[in-house]
């Protein structure tokens, strides 16, 4: 481990590791973020996502521009849905599910336009790009692999929702043994309410699975590198 950077976060200062941790980037897809998706199919207001994306624009620059690994992941699933459960399926309105036509292709369908990551977020050459078709990314994926491969013990996890698959995510991490710092305005919910009871949740009872500190506190951190 090279010496640690230490970030200011809840419940206590998080010891980043230079040379030993990866940036991911949860779910930021057109179908959470952009209207006529799967987010707004389940009657959610897909507005109120998109103050994370200036916060984690700036995280992403400055995290490639020290070549430091950044993982992207997608929701999503196969065309004929063979990895959609009728758990999944059946939930949302009747109008529009999982599969079905909407205006930005079929719903959290892989390879639609939809189910791509926002321009603003982008991945660029040399990212991994994980396609998972649950909540969490190590879930039917090859994502812990992937972390395995690259070498990494620590996590600095963004993206969406907050309480869905940036939790699960960080819930399945933990128990895998990795450290995860969660950035406080590079996470976002459907719910205020939601929003601030997931960090809560997170930090609470000493740190019961990880970290939250702001990204002006992660990015001071990048420049002391
Ligand atoms: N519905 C909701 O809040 N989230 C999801 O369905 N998926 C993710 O969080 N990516």
């Amino acid at each position: 481990m090279s010496d640690p950077v230490s970030i200011p976060a809840n419940p206590a200062p998080f010891p980043l590791d230079p040379g030993g941790f990866a940036l991911v980037i949860i779910d930021m897809q057109r179908d959470f973020l952009e209207p006529g998706g799967f987010g707004e199919s389940l009657g959610n207001d897909v507005g109120q996502l998109r103050r994370t994306i200036q916060p984690l624009r700036a995280v992403l620059d400055a995290t490639r521009a020290l070549g430091l690994p950044v993982v992207h992941t997608r929701e999503g699933h196969l065309p004929d849905l063979s990895d959609c459960p009728p758990s999944k399926l059946n939930r949302g309105l009747p109008s529009r599910r999982i599969g079905d036509p909407g205006p930005n292709g079929r719903i959290l369908i892989r390879g639609e336009y939809g189910h791509d990551i926002i321009d603003e977020l982008a991945p660029v050459a040399g990212e991994a790009v994980v396609d998972k078709p649950g909540k969490g990314a190590f879930y039917g994926t090859g994502f812990g692999d992937l972390l395995v491969a690259a070498g990494v013990s620590q996590l600095v996890v963004t993206g969406v929702t907050t309480e869905v698959c940036v939790h699960t995510t960080v819930r399945e991490a933990n128990d895998r043994g990795y450290d995860c710092l969660v950035l406080e305005d590079c996470v976002g919910s459907y719910f205020p309410e939601f929003q601030a009871a997931g960090l809560a949740m997170i930090a609470a009872q000493g740190g019961i699975f990880g970290w939250t500190a702001t990204s002006a506190d992660y990015l001071k951190a990048l420049s002391a590198i």
